[in-house]
């Protein structure tokens, strides 16, 4: 796998964009390291990949769900195979740390086998029908040609929670990547490949929002599904909207942490450090807000400040990395336009709050895991998503407090909350506004198996992961069997009247 995979992969050819046109991918611990360039598709290239899925998807979608399943499974072993390979990939390409990366690939694997044993499942109902001698059920249909759109932070896991329930329910798929993650798009896109995944059924369209729009907007292309920012998803969903597309959006996050006054810190602590600076807080479901216990506020920001100053920042391939670079200088301008307008808002720095200068930051996009102090609930480090590793700490005096304080964002993907009473743990599950809460876990932690995805301003109401995705990735077909031999008439010839 050391040849850059730096193509466009449509109907089983990896191939150039028409037009020649490339963008460059860099790694952003170490700038001077240039991964490749990468095609910058357009139109036309797109519409040859929903052709290329258009006709893949004859075939496809009448296969027998199991034996889909039965390449699922190729591509769970495949991916468990070359784990090591594509993590180290991955973290020169997006930046965060080998053993995130790896875990990143084993959620793809978790993706993988679930979703194989999903295909003999796919189920509908059968229930009693209202006339005598009819058989009524409903039955799951492939939707045709799906539009994957994916961000950078999870470069393998987030695209096969969307193209692995997509294939196995009979779906073909037009993929684009990251432009910041393209080479780890591509190396999954040879998995299914390697895997015997027939061509057309999945196809790789590498680009920035040019090829991501001629993609949404392709009259082809029946449902869309998207990860990344809310100003992006916004605009997909409205172009969705106006082309009666299904689409599925899964956006921002400013998830809260509630610390109470009966927490465990040391567990509280280590939540912190993964919650809030795990993949350098770029995550939908990073901590990124504290909400915390008078009680305890001073004692755990003291222990915090200790604890994240003592983070090794560096490139993720080295041993020793616990935390790696933000993706771009974009991002980093963008956390430090952030410093300036919580310092304005009156909130205290009280750590970090700048870019990185040890050793192994000098050629990449580092910043010092920062926390804000003194913040109050309608500041914008309070409210607006940053995407970067700061933690704004917000401190309250009663459980109600908290939640109102938690709640009062336009956001809701993840919660969590620490706590040893079990009735309080109970209420927050029911009081927190967000599509997700962990008990004495921090907000990040997703597992295959379980349903994925916010309420509020964070998505559309559908899910990730679990059996609900499978309900995006196919409709219902509702039949009716007469064998009464007369003609019935439902809502007339039973009723009386
Ligand atoms: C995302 O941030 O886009 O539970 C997804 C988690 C990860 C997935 C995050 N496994 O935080």
């Amino acid at each position: 796998m050391s040849e850059v995979l730096n193509k466009n992969y449509i109907d089983g050819i990896w191939q150039e964009a028409s037009a020649g046109a490339v963008f460059k991918d860099v790694n952003p611990a170490i700038n001077s390291d240039v991964i490749g360039n990468f095609p910058e598709s357009g139109v036309e290239d797109v519409d040859d990949a929903v052709r290329a899925a258009r006709k893949a998807f004859r075939t496809w979608s009448r296969m027998p769900a199991p034996a889909r399943g039965d390449i699922l499974r190729r591509i769970g072993d495949l991916l468990t195979e070359r784990k090591s390979e594509l993590a180290f990939q991955m973290t020169r390409e997006m930046g965060k740390p080998f053993f995130e990366t790896k875990g990143d690939v084993q959620e793809a694997i978790d993706t993988a086998y679930y979703a194989a044993t999903e295909t003999r499942r796919l189920f509908g109902h059968t229930v009693p029908s209202e006339m005598p001698n009819k058989f009524n059920m409903s039955l799951r249909r492939p939707i045709g040609v799906c539009g994957i759109i994916t961000a950078w932070n999870f470069p393998v896991a987030v695209p096969t929670w969307k193209m692995f329930p997509a294939i196995a329910a009979g779906n073909t798929v037009v993929f684009k990547p990251s432009e910041d993650a393209p080479h780890s798009g591509a190396l999954l896109v040879k998995v299914f490949e390697d895997a015997g995944v027939p061509p057309g059924v999945v196809n790789l369209v590498q680009g920035s929002a040019t090829a991501g729009r001629a993609l949404v907007e392709h009259p082809d292309v029946n449902a869309v599904s998207f990860t990344g920012s809310t100003e992006t998803g916004s605009k997909i969903g409205e172009a969705c909207g106006r082309l009666h597309k299904r689409f599925s959006l899964e956006m921002g996050g400013k998830n809260p942490m509630i610390v109470l006054a009966d927490a465990d810190l040391d567990l509280v602590i280590d939540g912190l450090l993964w919650g809030a600076f795990g993949t350098t807080g770029q995550r939908c479901t990073a901590t990124s807000r504290l909400i915390v216990h008078e009680d305890v506020h001073d004692a755990l920001v003291d222990k915090l400040k200790e604890a994240a100053s003592k983070l090794k920042l560096g490139y993720g391939n080295e041993d020793d990395t616990e935390m790696g670079p933000v993706i771009n200088q974009k991002a980093l301008d963008k956390i430090e336009k952030y410093i300036g307008i919580g310092k304005d808002e009156g909130a205290t720095v009280a750590l970090g709050g700048k870019r990185a200068e040890g050793p192994g930051t000098e050629d990449g996009f580092f910043f010092e895991p920062t926390i804000f102090t003194n913040v109050t609930p309608n500041m914008r480090v309070a409210k607006e998503e940053i995407f970067g590793p700061v933690l704004s700490v917000l401190k309250i005096s009663s459980y109600e407090e908290a939640v109102k304080v938690a709640n009062n964002i336009e956001y809701g993907l993840s919660s969590a909350i620490y706590t040893q009473d079990v009735a309080t743990a109970f209420k927050a599950m029911h009081d927190i506004e967000a599509g997700i809460t962990y008990v004495n876990g921090p907000t990040i932690g997703a597992e295959a198996h379980m349903p994925f995805g916010g309420v509020k301003g964070t998505g559309n109401g559908h899910r990730e992961g679990g059996w609900e995705v499978f309900e995006f990735y196919t409709e219902t077909k509702t039949v009716y069997v007469d064998y009464s031999g007369k003609l019935q008439k439902a809502q007339i010839d039973n009723v009386d009247d």
